[in-house]
C-alpha cells in the first residue's frame, strides 16, 4: 500500500502545489479545504479515487476534522504525513478590518491547525509518520498584519510542543516558516517582487518528508532572497 498524505488547506497555493508533489512522489493524497469544486478537480487530476480523496472540510471544525480522518481512514486505511496547512491573512493593521475577520483567523489558523494535530496524531503515531504545520515567517518575527502574525507566533509554539509530546512516539514534526510565497493568500495585496513559488515550497516539504526516519527536521524556514525582514 502506498503511504498517504493528508493536507488541509490543498485547493490551492501551497497546499495544491505540495499535493502534486506528493502525488508524484508516490503518495496517496486525502485533499481538504472548504471549495468542493477545486477539491474534486483536483482529486481526478491526480488520479481519482484510488490515488486521491476529496473531503471538503472547514478546519475550525472539529467534526469535520474527525469526519476527514475517518474519511482517510476509510479510503486508504493510514495515515502517513499529516499537513495542517490551511490558513490566511487579513488587513495589515491593528487598525483597519474587523474583529469578526480576527476571529474567523484564530479558528481557522490556531485552532484549525491544533484540530487538526489532535485528529490525525493516533494515525500517525500508527505509522511512525510526520506532522507537518504552516507556519510563517511572521510567527518568528512580529509583522505587521493585524492578528495574523500572532495566529502564526501561535502556530511555532504549538508545534514545539506537540514535538515534545510526540518525541518519543516515532512521529516527526516540521514547522514550516514561508516568506511571501505568491499564492491566492495574496489576493487583496501584493507580495513583494520575486516572491517564493507555491513549488518552491512544497519542495522544501518534501525535502523534510523524504529524509531518513531518524533524521527529524524540525524547522524549515525560506524567504525569497530580497525579503528585508
Ligand atoms: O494561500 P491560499 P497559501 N477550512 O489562499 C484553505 C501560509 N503562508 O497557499 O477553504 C479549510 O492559496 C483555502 O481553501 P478554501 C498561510 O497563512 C502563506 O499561501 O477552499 N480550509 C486554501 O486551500 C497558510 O497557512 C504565505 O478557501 C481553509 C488554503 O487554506 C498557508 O501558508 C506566507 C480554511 C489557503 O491557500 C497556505 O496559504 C506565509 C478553512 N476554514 C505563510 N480557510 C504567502 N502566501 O505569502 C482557508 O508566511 N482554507
Amino acid at each position: 500500500d502506498d503511504p498517504v498524505f493528508l493536507i488541509t488547506g490543498a485547493s490551492t497555493g501551497i497546499g495544491a502545489a505540495t499535493a502534486r508533489h506528493a502525488a508524484r512522489a508516490g503518495y496517496r493524497l486525502v485533499l481538504a479545504a472548504r471549495s468542493a469544486d477545486k477539491l474534486e478537480a483536483l482529486a481526478a487530476e491526480l488520479g481519482g479515487p484510488e490515488r486521491a480523496l476529496a473531503v471538503v472540510t472547514d478546519v475550525a471544525e472539529w467534526e469535520q476534522q474527525q469526519a476527514l480522518v475517518a474519511a482517510a481512514l476509510d479510503a486508504y486505511g493510514r495515515i502517513d504525513v499529516a499537513f495542517a496547512n490551511a490558513g490566511f491573512g487579513g488587513p495589515r493593521g491593528f487598525l483597519e478590518g474587523e474583529p469578526d475577520q480576527w476571529r474567523e483567523m484564530v479558528l481557522t489558523n490556531v485552532l484549525g491547525a491544533a484540530y487538526t494535530v489532535r485528529a490525525t496524531i493516533p494515525a500517525l503515531k500508527q505509522s511512525r509518520g510526520h506532522l507537518l504545520l504552516t507556519g510563517s515567517v511572521a510567527g518568528r518575527k512580529a509583522m505587521p498584519g493585524s492578528l495574523y502574525s500572532a495566529t502564526k507566533w501561535a502556530v511555532t509554539a504549538m508545534s514545539e510542543a506537540v514535538r515534545q509530546d510526540l518525541n518519543d512516539s516515532g512521529v516527526r514534526t516540521t514547522l514550516l516558516s514561508p516568506g511571501a510565497v505568491e499564492t491566492p493568500f495574496w489576493d487583496n495585496g501584493a507580495p513583494l517582487p520575486n516572491p517564493l513559488t507555491d513549488d518552491d515550497v512544497a519542495e522544501a516539504v518534501m525535502f523534510a518528508v523524504t529524509r531518513p526516519p531518524h533524521v527529524d527536521v524540525n524547522e524549515i524556514l525560506l524567504r525569497p532572497t530580497e525579503q528585508p525582514v
